[in-house]
């Protein structure tokens, strides 16, 4: 069955889904933007789990491109995913890793079982993405990716990035 896409306006850790996917850093110990809501209300458990994944696996830091999960802590969803998306560079061509957090996000959800996937415009805010740009690149890579999860829900916080990713899909 076809992946569906849905866009929402809104707060990514209000979302009732099996995962919410983080735009985290590689240190994986917490930030701004997403990464900070998520780790505020999701509790310190989180964290815990990002620790232990760093003391068993990823000391020198998750790549840039990849996704690992965690339990969501108190949040509404059953796992967070935490992807490393990159920094924008005027001088260099990021999109392919920019679709990499896409495509590894999902396959870890389909490793987990999970239907249903929300996810934030990653890399445009702290990491400087521009917004057009980035939906095109997250739209894309999620159609192209072959996945058992359902639905794909793009949460986006306001009104300028939920026309750039409706723009998009329509
Ligand atoms: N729900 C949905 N979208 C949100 C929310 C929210 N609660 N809060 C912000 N956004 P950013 P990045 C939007 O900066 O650019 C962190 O410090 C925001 O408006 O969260 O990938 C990490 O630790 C923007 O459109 O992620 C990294 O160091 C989008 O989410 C770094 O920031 C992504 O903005 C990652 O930067």
């Amino acid at each position: 069955m076809a992946t569906t896409i849905t866009l929402v306006q809104g707060d990514i850790t209000e979302q009732h889904v099996d995962v919410i996917v983080n735009a985290a850093n590689s240190s994986l110990l917490g930030g701004g933007g997403v990464d900070g809501a998520i780790h505020r209300k999701g509790g310190p458990d989180i964290l815990a789990a990002c620790r232990e994944l760093r003391a068993a696996q990823y000391g020198k830091g998750l790549p840039t491109g990849r996704a690992v999960a965690t339990t969501a802590g108190r949040l509404p969803a059953r796992w967070v995913i935490h992807t490393v998306g990159p920094v924008w560079s005027a001088s260099e061509d990021r999109s392919e890793l920019l679709a990499s957090c896409h495509r590894e996000s999902l396959r870890v959800a389909d490793e987990l079982g999970a239907k249903t996937v929300a996810i934030p415009a990653i890399s445009t805010g702290i990491y400087g993405w521009p917004m057009e740009d980035a939906a095109r690149i997250a739209v894309e890579a999620v159609q192209q990716a072959e996945t058992r999860v359902e639905e794909v829900r793009f949460v986006l916080f306001d009104e300028r990035a939920y026309e750039a990713f409706a723009a998009q899909v329509r």
